[in-house]
């Protein structure tokens, strides 16, 4: 099939990449959001999100004049469905924003049109949840328009190159769907196109962050043995991974971001009894800030009164996305204990949290400061002069809980270093 028109409904970190991309490939594009904020920020040459790259994408893609973006939904040969799947407090995936971009749709949608998910969702949420919803045009799914599920795969920070290269799996309702899913992918995508069902490359999503979920618990667990046992995980996990056919990966304040602590809960949803490693390791990697602030509080006694200063509050090095921030929810503990913390953190300056004072600069951040912690392995900070950090400070001790900071340069300025994972007489 040959496609020339395409409405992209939800204009995020997935959609408006997407979105672009497909443009200045040629296709006449429509971009919708719900969020009108977003759509005037779009319409005026802005960006909403941060992403390598992406405001010159978007940019070329509104120069091309294939781009338009609105609040409303088009009539379009294909659709892309790209809109947030959240879970709720009871760790149950939240769908509305699927089934009211899917109701929007309905009344637009035409025969031999396509419609793709991309959102991270449920097994069987295509078959069960979408397919009926859009059949409320009178129009039949797998007969009178095609119906897909593609998972997005790409790397925050990395995404406009991911989303041309990586492999695309792209699972149909029935053959004939999936193969109108590869024919629109084509445009751009320079990865293999693998063609499955709906519902497997649902699964093959959720089973992908599912697996580094648990492999970055495993690290984290390592973590904790290795300061009981007195070992140093960071030399520890370096020579385990000369094994062939060891990866292990590295311990930190816990796992955030908006797929990987939420996704591995999808399948403990799907089946509660089936799936109890997938639960612990969740457990593991959310219990993680509670456990490195208790370590802060071994080091260093009661942490009340103590003025703190947080560094990176976003949920990885180098993306200014602070969804399920591991760092936040540190600060938070801290805060909860009676310290006095100071955040900092520099991609994304505006960022704060209840209860700490947000610093402009890291000099404003440290000055006076009884103690550091380094939360989050950004260049800015990896890079942080432990001579000039100490000079500002009131005392010299150090926390990284990313393994990040070159040890010898911080004790030689006179730091008390401590380390995640690095066991007692090793750190
Ligand atoms: N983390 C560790 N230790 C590690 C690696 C990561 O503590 O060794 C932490 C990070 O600091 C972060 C969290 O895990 O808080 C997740 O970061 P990430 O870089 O592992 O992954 P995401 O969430 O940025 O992107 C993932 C990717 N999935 C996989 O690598 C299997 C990406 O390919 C997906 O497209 C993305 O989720 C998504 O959108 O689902």
């Amino acid at each position: 099939m040959d496609f020339h028109s395409l409405c992209v409904m939800g204009l995020g970190y997935i959609g408006l990449p997407t979105a672009s991309t497909f443009a200045t490939h040629g296709m006449q594009v429509i971009g919708v959001d719900v969020n009108r904020r977003v759509v005037d920020v779009l319409r005026n040459g802005e960006i909403h999100i941060q992403e390598p790259g992406l405001r010159t994408l978007v940019q070329a893609a509104f120069r091309s004049g294939n781009l338009r973006v609105s609040d409303r939904a088009e009539t379009a040969e294909a659709y892309i469905l790209a809109v947030p799947t959240p879970i709720g407090d009871d760790k149950r995936a939240d769908l509305s924003y699927v089934r009211a971009a899917a109701a929007s749709i309905v009344p637009v949608l035409r025969p031999g049109a396509l419609v793709v998910l991309e959102s991270t969702s449920p097994p069987r949420t295509t078959v069960d949840i979408l397919a009926p919803i859009l059949q409320g045009s009178g129009l039949r799914a797998g007969e009178d328009f095609y119906l897909a599920y593609t998972p997005e795969r790409v790397l925050p920070g990395q995404i406009l190159r991911e989303l041309i290269d990586n492999a695309r799996v792209i699972g149909g309702v029935n053959p004939a769907s999936a193969e109108a899913g590869r024919d629109l992918y084509a445009v751009f995508v320079k990865g293999e196109i693998i063609l499955t069902d709906a519902t497997t490359a649902e699964f093959v999503k959720l089973m992908e962050n599912t697996y580094r979920d648990a492999n970055i618990a495993l690290a984290n667990e390592f973590a904790r043995l290795s300061e009981r046992l007195g070992v140093d995980v960071w030399e520890a996990i370096d020579l385990a991974n000369r094994h062939p056919r060891v990866s292990v990966l590295r311990p930190g304040p816990g796992v955030g971001g908006h797929c990987i602590s939420v996704d591995p809960w999808f399948l403990v949803e799907a089946a509660p009894d089936l799936s109890p490693l997938i639960r612990q390791a969740r457990l593991v990697n959310d219990g993680q800030p509670a456990w490195l602030v208790g370590q802060m509080e071994k080091a260093v006694g009661p942490l009340a009164g103590k003025t703190i200063a947080a560094l990176g509050l976003a949920y990885k090095q180098d993306v200014d996305d602070l969804r399920e921030s591991p760092a936040i929810e540190v600060v938070r503990l801290l805060v909860a204990r009676g310290a006095q913390v100071r955040t900092y953190e520099p991609v994304a300056p505006s960022a704060a949290v209840e209860g700490a004072e947000a610093a402009t600069s890291i000099e404003q951040a440290l000055s006076g400061a009884e103690a550091l912690v380094l939360l989050v392995d950004h260049q800015a900070l990896r890079s942080l002069d432990p001579v000039v950090a100490g000079r500002s400070m009131k005392s010299r001790v150090a926390f990284d809980a990313r393994g990040a900071l070159p040890r010898a340069a911080w004790k030689t300025a006179g730091f008390q270093l401590h380390v995640l994972g690095a066991g007692e007489g090793n750190g």
